[in-house]
């Protein structure tokens, strides 16, 4: 197992759109072992490859309180269904910003499991409003995006400066 770097706003590899996994293979499974990993250690609810520079759709969640309760997806394709809700998100690419974002408040999510079965599963929630975030990543979305520009802008300028000092 291994930790990895993650990679954060405004880094333009963020932006790739990740491709399909064609075969679930040891590979695989070591960096799906890998983000959760990482997700536990940050301490996070999700992660996707895309933010350790892994352009594939594969995608990792725990939202339990005990943090025992891993799932990932790989090749994931979401049916929202519901009300819009607010939620407060916060994401491991944007460390230290929280915004409040509208989502959809029931998400069906069809994908493989990391022993290539097919899982159809239906959610809600904060699990709900995590897995669109980790979609979104997979398509080089991220949060900000749903902000003014006003916002985005100053969000983005205080992570460059941080990056800056710590260079
Ligand atoms: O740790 C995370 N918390 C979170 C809170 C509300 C909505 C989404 C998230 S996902 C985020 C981790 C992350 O950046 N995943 O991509
Ligand atoms: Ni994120």
């Amino acid at each position: 197992m291994a930790r990895l770097n993650i990679l954060e706003y405004p880094d333009p590899r963020l932006r790739t759109k990740a491709k399909q996994v064609m075969r679930v293979d040891d590979r695989v499974r070591q960096l799906i072992d890998d983000l959760l990993e990482t997700m536990y250690d940050a301490p996070g609810i999700g992660l996707a490859a895309s933010q350790v520079d892994v352009h594939e759709r594969i995608i990792v969640v725990d939202v339990s309180d005990q943090r025992d309760e891993p799932y990932a997806f790989i090749n994931p394709t979401l049916e929202l269904a519901g009300e819009l809700v607010e939620t407060e998100e916060g994401c491991l690419s944007l460390p230290g910003f929280y915004e409040v974002i509208e989502r959809s408040e029931r998400a069906t999510v069809k994908a493989l499991g990391r022993n290539g079965e097919a899982i159809e599963m239906a959610t809600e929630g904060l699990l709900a409003v995590c897995i669109q975030h980790e979609c979104d990543h997979l398509e080089g979305r991220l949060f900000v995006d749903y902000l003014s520009g006003l916002k985005r802008q100053r969000i983005r300028k205080k992570l460059e400066k941080q990056h800056r000092q710590r260079a």
